[in-house]
């Protein structure tokens, strides 16, 4: 193997330890504990999975959590009704709910009754504008793809005037982790589904970012030697050799991709153990925001 691997286990582990130790202050100083809200709708069993990991990282840095595990036939009122409860909640600092949610509710009504404060996913409608418009800062940038962000910043790659390709145009990965991208002045591409000669543009990549949800797409002869390629894709496929009969691959062909690129993250353990670091410091800084605070 050639690429240098980015560790996002690592990284996001060294990142909880920081957090921790900032949460001790604020409840030294201030006499508060951040507090986090999951809201789970069903029984998916992979959105259980990331709940719960959630639920866990909050344990170990010392936040709070407090878990809503609701019917797959919520309506849209008695949803709508938890959140409200939340925002008005004063222990409860952000509001996650995890996606998707079953097809008969409106997400982006949901997203968009989290109030602004709260909103430690950045879904919510005013923060992805603000996101997207020059010196709008919005009060929370979304974790997944500020946790690419944190990987290239602790792996010292520089953005700055960088090709950066971008594959995929999801509201949650895609679309803001593109945008994030600009704000450090990268010249920037957005891919998708109906791009033309996808492999040649994205062999004009410095800094690939694969957010398609298609397991092991990206082949080495894609990638530009010395590129650095961030895989932000989960995909299960088929393995009897495993136990649970399945594995978890990326959106990159690891094994081709690792003999062509400078640096690159694996799955699991890469980008998606930083989604989490990032909700983890997302909600610390909501905690940071209410009154009593400074
Ligand atoms: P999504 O909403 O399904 O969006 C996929 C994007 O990829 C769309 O913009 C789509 O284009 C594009 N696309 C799909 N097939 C393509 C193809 N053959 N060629 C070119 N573009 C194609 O997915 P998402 O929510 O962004 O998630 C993407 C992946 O990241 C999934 O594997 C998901 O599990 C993973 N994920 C991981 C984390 C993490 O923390 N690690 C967080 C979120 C998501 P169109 O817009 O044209 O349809
Ligand atoms: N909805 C997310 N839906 C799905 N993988 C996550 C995720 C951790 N509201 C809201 O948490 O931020 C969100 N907010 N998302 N996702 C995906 C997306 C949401 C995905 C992967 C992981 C969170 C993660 O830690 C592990 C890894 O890549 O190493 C593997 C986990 C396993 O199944 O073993």
């Amino acid at each position: 193997m050639s690429a240098q691997l980015i560790d996002g286990k690592a990284i996001a582990a060294t990142i909880r330890g920081e957090i921790k130790t900032e949460v001790e202050q604020m409840k030294t100083q201030y006499g508060r504990v951040p507090g986090l809200a999951a809201v789970l709708v069903g029984e998916r069993k992979d959105s259980q999975t990331y709940v719960r990991m959630k639920k866990k990282a909050c344990a170990e840095v010392g936040i709070t959590s407090f878990g809503y595990n609701l019917p797959a036939d919520i309506s849209q009122e008695e949803l709508l009704k938890v959140v409200r409860d939340l925002n008005a909640n004063p222990d409860v600092h952000g509001i996650l709910v995890q996606l998707p949610l079953p097809d008969h509710l409106d997400d982006e009504e949901i997203l968009g009754a989290i109030s602004l404060e709260k909103d430690v996913d950045g879904f919510h409608p005013l923060n992805i504008g603000r996101l997207s418009m020059k010196r709008r800062d919005p009060l929370f940038v979304p974790c997944t793809p500020k946790g690419c962000i944190e990987l290239l910043d602790r792996s010292g790659v520089s953005i700055e005037g960088k090709r950066a390709v971008v594959l995929g145009r999801s509201n949650i990965v895609g679309l803001p982790v593109a945008m994030l991208l600009l704000h450090r002045n990268a010249t920037l591409t957005i891919c998708h589904s109906r791009t033309q000669d996808l492999p040649g543009v994205v062999r004009e990549a410095d800094i690939l970012i694969a957010a398609v949800g298609r397991a092991e797409m990206v082949k080495g002869d894609w990638v530009k030697p010395g590129a650095v390629v961030i895989d932000v894709g989960v995909n299960a496929v088929d393995d009897p050799t495993a136990k649970k009969g399945y594995k978890l691959v990326g959106d990159v062909d690891f094994n081709e991709v690792k003999e062509v690129a400078a640096m690159i993250t694996p799955v699991p353990g890469g980008v998606g153990p930083m989604t989490i670091a990032m909700l983890m410091r997302n909600t610390l800084d909501g905690a940071k925001h209410g009154p009593g605070m400074k």
